[in-house]
């Protein structure tokens, strides 16, 4: 056997079960990738695989739609035989010395399998040009599944603007990791990112500053609709938030018919929290929210829209219950499901509404209490902008400094007595983003942070373990830079 060989056990996240078989299977430059006839769909999914593996194997990789039997030494992707007990995003593995096998009840659980695949080459497949080789993949089956459906990152582009190009990097990094949420924090205090063409001037005038005065922006919807098909493509759905009625001052200083005096703000390019908010019984007030939210809602295929809710500390609580409870009908009357920051517990959530905890448990408590499922983003755990210890270059430490343990060492069923299994729906790492200004700061802050977040979304609490965990990282390392990711070196890893 091959030492170098990654063994079926070093995947990550670590899979539901993984069997080795003593053997090896070995792709060439004959190799195809064959699909199941018919299906776009598919062949989209195998267009992705070889195009993953091409750059540094120089092979052809053909996707080929399978009439008859695969030939040896191929790859075969298949729904066929709909083995709904895989669920819509698990799949099951089967590599023999004469094929790669991958099956799955629908074709997300394909996406997640190819990603297992390239964890499951020499480490150089992820080089960008030509490498020796031998491709040789261990023989045996994974079957596997994730424990949570909500599994994601939030970056916030309203205190720094990033890119479409940046957002589709970070996009695909979350990819090598099975998420499949990605939060788009789109408007702040600083900054307004979307284009609403019934509202311009949110953009226009909202989306001209940034913290710090740094480079601004806002996207155009027919970028953001790229982004989203970009995330489609890749079994990622786009969460989509406007913050209300707080962290507003963007919108305010925007349209000064939006204020209770009538008077815009000026533009805001500080970090303090808590100062604005909207004009709760003004009815522009709702005709604003009905237009952004309408608009929002018709470019993103998904069933969510996060409303924010978080910090409205410049509106009286009785104001935020009626400005919630009537802001989650305009919701559901465009045929969405309402997400809020942990502080929406305090009013009536109707069904099915969403509650993302980030410091109160008891507010977390409250929400699944009302029947909301509750999403876990403990800001001691989970946020990214976190420093790891006191010398991290960037980030914040008002929850703590989080080293890699920290944010692999916990679990939602444990964090939060008395939120059930049940009404926990997944978990999210958010990267508020007040002091990174590049993508490459993000990813310094993320990762590997977000690959163990990754990890307990999806792998199963059995066998969980820090010392396995921190040991297939550090000989996943090669991967991380193949791939150019700039990733923190934490001392607690064995980095290869
Ligand atoms: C808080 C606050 C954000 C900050 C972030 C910084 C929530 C939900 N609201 O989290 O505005 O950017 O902390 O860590």
């Amino acid at each position: 056997m091959n030492k170098s060989l990654p063994t079926l056990d070093t995947v990550i996240p670590r899979p539901v079960s993984a069997t080795a078989a003593g053997g090896q299977f070995t792709l060439s430059p004959n190799t195809s990738i064959y699909i199941e006839p018919g299906s776009p769909e598919l062949t989209g999914i195998g267009q992705y695989l070889a195009d993953k593996l091409k750059p540094a194997t120089g092979y052809k990789l053909p996707v080929l739609s399978l009439a008859g039997s695969p030939a040896k030494g191929s790859i075969y992707l298949t729904t066929k035989d709909r083995d709904a007990n895989l669920g819509e995003e698990g799949y099951l593995l089967t590599i023999t010395p004469d094929q790669v096998t991958l099956a799955a009840y629908q074709p997300a659980g394909l996406f997640h399998g190819i990603q297992t695949i390239r964890q499951l080459l020499p480490a150089s497949i992820e080089q960008p040009a030509p490498q020796p080789g031998p491709w040789v993949i261990a023989t045996g089956t994974i079957r596997d599944y994730p424990r949570f459906t909500w599994r994601g990152s939030m970056l916030d582009v309203a205190r720094h603007f990033f890119s479409v190009a940046d957002v589709k990097r970070y996009i695909e990094e979350l990819t090598y990791y099975k998420m499949n949420r990605f939060h788009l924090h789109l408007a702040d205090d600083q900054g307004w990112r979307l284009m609403i063409n019934s509202w311009p001037n949110l953009a226009r005038i909202g989306g001209s500053t940034a913290v710090n005065h740094d480079p601004a922006g806002y996207y155009t919807q027919a970028e953001y609709s790229d982004i989203v098909s970009y995330a489609a493509n890749r079994y990622i759905m786009i969460v989509p938030e406007i913050d209300t009625p707080g962290h507003t001052n963007a919108a305010l200083a925007s349209y000064p018919e939006l204020n209770c005096n009538g008077i815009a703000p000026d533009l805001y390019t500080g970090t303090e929290v808590g100062f604005s908010s909207l004009c709760v019984d003004k009815e522009v007030t709702y005709k604003f929210l009905d237009d952004v939210i309408g608009e929002i809602a018709s470019l993103t295929p998904g069933p969510y829209i996060h409303i924010g809710g978080d910090e409205a500390a410049a509106t009286q609580p009785a104001d935020y219950k009626k400005f919630i409870e009537r802001v989650q009908t305009i919701v559901q009357a465009h045929g969405k499901q309402m997400v809020g920051w942990e502080e929406i517990s305090n009013v009536d959530l109707l069904p099915p509404s969403i509650d993302q905890y980030w410091t109160n448990p008891q507010q977390a408590v409250k929400a699944a209490q009302q029947g909301a499922k509750v999403l876990f983003s403990p800001a001691s755990k989970t946020y990214l902008d976190m420093k790891y210890d006191s010398s991290t270059p960037f980030g914040q430490d008002w929850a703590g400094f989080i080293e890699l343990q920290d944010a692999y060492d916990w679990d939602p069923t444990t964090q939060t007595a008395g939120v059930p299994e049940t009404d926990i729906l997944g978990v999210e790492a958010p990267l508020w983003s007040e002091t990174m200004r590049t993508i490459q700061d993000v990813e310094f802050m993320a990762f590997p942070r977000l690959i163990a977040i990754a990890e307990i979304g999806w792998s199963p609490l059995a066998g969980k373990s820090w010392k396995d965990f921190s040991t297939r990282l550090g000989a996943h390392a090669p991967r991380l830079d193949g791939m150019q990711f700039n990733f923190y070196r934490s001392k607690q890893v064995p980095w290869k």
